[in-house]
């Protein structure tokens, strides 16, 4: 039987009509008091504010049918049981398994593992091959095996073991894992190589830089006191000349930008501490349950995917910000573009054929006030359609007086502002009150008028702790999830990062001079020209 496409169901089309009705934000307000308990909902320390967003109840009732028809919860058991669920790689999806209070033996038994790492470490017991104590370790992974560990180790500043710093080197160019090295004292340093495939080019080039390092100043025999490595291949591992003692598994039905709840974690637990890793276990594994036991008008997750599906496919919205006012979630929203545009990023469904409707939105942004100073001005005046999440902590986990009450009076205000605007007439009136000349407030007034009505949500967090944490990643992780579901896309491949790996393999050679520069484009040979003879082109 021929499946309807998705933008022909009747619940896409009932939410296309809803679309064509112009709703505004100030007027929604102003007639509705009860709007924010209507369009808000509390869970577990989390509150979930959403009454500036576009809709009304009607809307959300048609967006509560999309979720039925799409048939989340079905899919959910799927996952839960184990299914092949990212069919295109032929792999289960069980990363939530890893932060399950009781998990199956092989996750208890790395856990575990890495319980007494963590310990022999931060009691001194591991030692450098000189007999020093570790005081630097440094993270060599890139992509799903260094932005989430990078981002929750930031965001977990207020919990760092005290003598213990974490660094995090990704990017192949020299100047990451050099400018690293450069404060380091080899004698006291300990490197994670994380690496799910334990291939990829980046981190194998900055793991086998870091080892000549250790070896140059401590000798060969130092490798095994100075590396450990994350992985699902452990015979690559053992080649590379780590000790498998020294290896922590992880497999393959975790997806790298899901992994940070694997042992890819492990330097996030070295760096706030196993029992507050558990701490942020627990807290996934609390937004688990709210999210597979939950109807979608009470499901935090449900209700995020949801709002970004009306943002972007029914007002026509191609971005999301994110927008966290807390210093500390200072990578979360590059964490989160990973997430939502490496998994999302697809134009083709499950089942081979065209989507037929725009997916995930490009993802962006900077902590709050810093984004203030920088482009908040697009969003108010540039005339784009930006959704934003803002994110703030109802408690401050640094604390000097005078920062954080102003820190939200911030985070209200803008949101506050967007949904708001102000219009001529007010311009006008509050230049008048304010004394100016009447052809000056003629002249300058337009300038100061915002249109509003840009859509927002504002989540709300009593705390930033371990647990807290883990509510946050699990929470934006099913929406990812629910979302792709919508969309019909498998969430969890990644074959658009493939091509561009490809020809890199195909352009070194001809870098290194080792093949000639033979079919390649005029552009693409004329700069690897450059490189070789300089870029002038006298
Ligand atoms: C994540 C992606 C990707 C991956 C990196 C690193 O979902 O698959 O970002 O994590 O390419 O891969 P390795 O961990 O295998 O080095």
């Amino acid at each position: 039987m021929a499946v309807t496409p998705l933008i022909e169901t009747p619940a896409w089309r009932a939410l296309a009509a809803l679309a064509g009705h112009s709703l505004r934000l100030r007027e929604l307000f102003a007639t509705d008091p009860q709007r924010f308990s209507r369009f808000s909902l509390a869970h577990d320390g989390v509150l979930l504010d959403y009454s500036k967003q576009r809709v009304t109840s009607e809307v959300m009732a048609a967006l509560h049918v999309l979720w039925e028809s799409a048939d989340v919860p079905d899919w959910i058991a799927r996952m839960r049981a184990g299914e092949t669920i990212n069919q295109s790689e032929g792999r289960a999806v069980l990363h939530f398994a890893l932060r399950e209070p009781n998990p199956r033996a092989e996750v208890r038994a790395v856990l575990d593992k890495m319980q007494r790492f963590c310990d022999d470490v931060h009691s001194g017991r591991w030692r450098g091959s000189a007999g020093s104590t570790i005081s630097d370790v440094v993270n060599i992974g890139i992509g799903g095996s260094d932005l989430g560990p990078k981002m929750a180790t930031q965001a977990l500043a207020a919990y760092h073991q005290p003598d213990l710093r974490v660094h995090y080197v990704s990017n192949l160019d020299a100047a990451h894992l050099a400018t690293t090295l450069a404060q380091l004292d080899p004698r006291s340093t300990l490197f994670v190589i994380a690496s799910k495939t334990f291939t990829t080019q980046e981190t194998m080039t900055n793991a086998r830089s870091a080892r000549d390092w250790i070896v140059a100043a401590l000798g060969e025999a130092a490798v095994a006191r100075h590396f450990v490595a994350v992985s699902t291949n452990l015979a690559a591992v053992a080649k590379f000349g780590i000790d498998p003692a020294n290896a922590f598994e992880f497999w393959d039905w975790v997806g790298g930008r899901f992994s940070l709840w694997s042992a890819i974690g492990l330097p996030l637990a070295l760096a706030i501490g196993f029992a507050n890793f558990e701490g942020f276990l627990a807290g996934g594994a609390a937004m688990d349950r709210h999210f597979f036991n939950t109807p979608p008008e009470q499901n935090l997750p449900a209700t995020l995917a949801l709002l970004g599906i009306w943002n972007i496919d029914f007002l026509s919205a191609s971005t999301q910000a994110v927008l966290p006012y807390s210093q500390s979630l200072e990578h979360l929203p590059r964490y989160l573009q990973q997430l939502e545009m490496e998994s999302n990023g697809k134009q083709i469904d499950r089942a081979g054929y065209p989507v037929g409707c725009p997916t995930a939105p490009i993802v962006w942004g900077e902590a709050g006030t810093n984004g203030q100073h920088a482009f908040y001005q697009l969003i108010h005046q540039g005339g784009r359609l930006i959704p934003c999440d803002f994110i703030a902590l109802r408690q401050a986990d640094f604390d000097l007086p005078g920062h954080h009450d102003a820190l939200l009076a911030n985070c209200f205000a803008q949101s506050e502002a967007l949904m708001r605007g102000k219009t001529l007439d007010e311009v006008c009136a509050e230049l008048a009150a304010a004394g100016m000349a009447a052809d000056k407030i003629q002249r300058l007034a337009p300038f100061k008028v915002f249109p509003g009505n840009q859509p927002s949500t504002t989540l709300l967090l009593d705390r930033l702790d371990p647990y807290a944490l883990g509510q946050l990643v699990s929470l934006y992780e099913h929406k990812t999830f629910v979302q792709g579901l919508i969309w019909r896309i498998n969430s969890f491949d990644q074959w658009g990062v493939e091509y561009g790996k490809q020809l890199a393999v195909r352009l070194l050679p001809i870098l290194e001079g080792k093949q000639p520069a033979t079919d390649l484009d005029s552009s693409t040979a004329g700069l690897i020209a450059a490189c070789k003879t300089g870029a002038s082109r006298n």
